[in-house]
């Protein structure tokens, strides 16, 4: 018999990475999408099935994770083995904005999923994946940081998503329900949301390259992360639902990455060496020599600004992850380093944006881009 998994959060980065995992394995996919005025589908549209047809193995649902009738509806109606919560609104500094919107969907739509099942009288049949995060760790209390090293949030997207994971803990003691804790780390990917700082960095690096865009305006270069890839992450959020007893895990690389050496390592894809002058907000990134005759910038030329409008109110240093306990337990271990996360990044977008410069000079510009 094909298992059957409810993805909240298909349409977003992991969400597609995660459907086409479950899909490989064999899985009935059903996902929660928002309805919204304009499409936002396209990380999924090529796993689109038309209803019309027999044996459909990939389904999509309205719904929203601030309205539980739906989400209970949703999950009477399709009886999944496998709850995947990835829904969410999942940028740190917009958190800051919408601190209650962030905190009835991230914390209290993780309650509704559980209380869901709960009420339905499924606990025994669906096991649930919370998209828990390394933003819990916060301020550093310790490193790296693993399963036992204690929380310390510095956003409201943080403060939701530690009642999110204290809850899944709750009902797993409560009710006996399998509920895992995914404590993840940065993971990125060419899907990634343009806002987020890699991607925003490849985008911008290959559109100055192409001469599409100037300068590129960041906030805090000194922040460390632990990037991995998505593709690898959405493995472990399967195999943590695998196991015989419920438990919570931490994914991460174990390599830490300066936002600044993100950026010198994307235009060094492209044989671009940069320089850093300056402090604090004047600090400038500069061209020091190119290497590729096919992507040439005047030498001296400052690609990098501070704009201080992207400092949050209070920042998460340094992130670094200890793994040991998912290496041991469901022998994962990351298939890319954070060179071939960047290499890969930056070969979709100067693919892109190659295709978009070749529409536009051709007189067909029709594409916008976020900051
Ligand atoms: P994305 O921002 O790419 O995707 C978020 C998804 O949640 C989208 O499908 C979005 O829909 C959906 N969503 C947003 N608001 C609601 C809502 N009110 N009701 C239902 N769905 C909603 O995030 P990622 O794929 O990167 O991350 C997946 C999860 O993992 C998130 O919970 C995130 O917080 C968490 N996480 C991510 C990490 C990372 O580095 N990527 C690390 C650790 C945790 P729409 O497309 O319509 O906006
Ligand atoms: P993060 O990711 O906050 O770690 O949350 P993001 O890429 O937004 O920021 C990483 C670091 O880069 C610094 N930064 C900037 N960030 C953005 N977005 N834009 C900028 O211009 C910029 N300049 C510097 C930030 O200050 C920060 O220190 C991500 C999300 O996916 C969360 O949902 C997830 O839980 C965590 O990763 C783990």
């Amino acid at each position: 018999m094909n298992k059957t998994a409810l993805i909240t959060g298909i349409t977003g980065q992991d969400g597609a990475y995660l459907a086409e995992l479950l899909l490989e394995k064999g899985y009935i996919v059903h996902g929660i999408k928002r309805r919204s005025s304009s499409f936002n589908t396209d990380r999924i549209d090529h796993l689109y099935q038309d209803p019309h047809e027999k044996n459909v193995k990939f389904k999509l649902h309205y719904g929203d994770l601030s309205d539980p009738m739906n989400l209970t509806r949703i999950i009477q109606e399709v009886q999944p083995d496998e709850i995947y919560n990835l829904g969410a609104m999942s940028h740190v500094k917009v958190s800051f904005d919408t601190p209650e919107y962030t905190g009835n969907i991230d914390g209290l739509g993780t309650l509704r999923i559980l209380e869901a099942v709960r009420l339905l009288g499924m606990t025994d049949k669906t096991r649930i994946y919370q998209a828990s995060t390394s933003e819990l760790y916060g301020k550093v209390q310790e490193v790296p940081q693993t399963e036992k090293t204690p929380f310390y949030p510095r956003s409201p997207y943080g403060v939701a998503k530690l009642y999110a994971y204290w809850i899944t803990v709750n009902y797993r003691e409560a009710y006996s329900m399998f509920a895992c804790n995914g404590i993840l780390f940065n993971h990125e990917s060419p899907l990634r949301g343009e806002t987020f700082v890699t991607r925003k960095i490849t985008r911008a690096t290959s559109r100055i390259v192409l001469g599409m865009q100037d300068t590129l305006f960041l906030g805090n270069l000194d922040a460390k992360r632990d990037w991995g890839h998505a593709n690898d992450y959405v493995k472990a959020m399967w195999l943590m639902l695998q196991q015989d007893e419920p438990e919570d895990y931490v994914i991460a690389t174990g390599v830490t990455t300066s936002v600044r050496d993100f950026v010198r390592m994307a235009f060094a894809e492209v044989g671009i060496s940069l320089t850093f002058e300056g402090e604090n907000e004047n600090e400038t990134g500069l061209v020091k020599a190119c290497s590729n005759p096919e992507f040439q910038l005047p030498i001296g030329k400052v690609v990098v600004k501070i704009d201080p409008k992207y400092h949050r109110p209070t920042e998460v240093d340094m992130l670094i992850g200890d793994a040991t306990k998912c290496r041991e337990k469901l022998n994962w271990e990351p298939t890319h380093s954070i060179g071939e996360l960047v290499a890969d990044m930056m070969a979709a977008d100067i693919k892109l944006f190659q295709k978009e410069k070749y529409l536009k000079d051709g007189g067909h510009d029709t594409l916008k881009y976020n900051e």
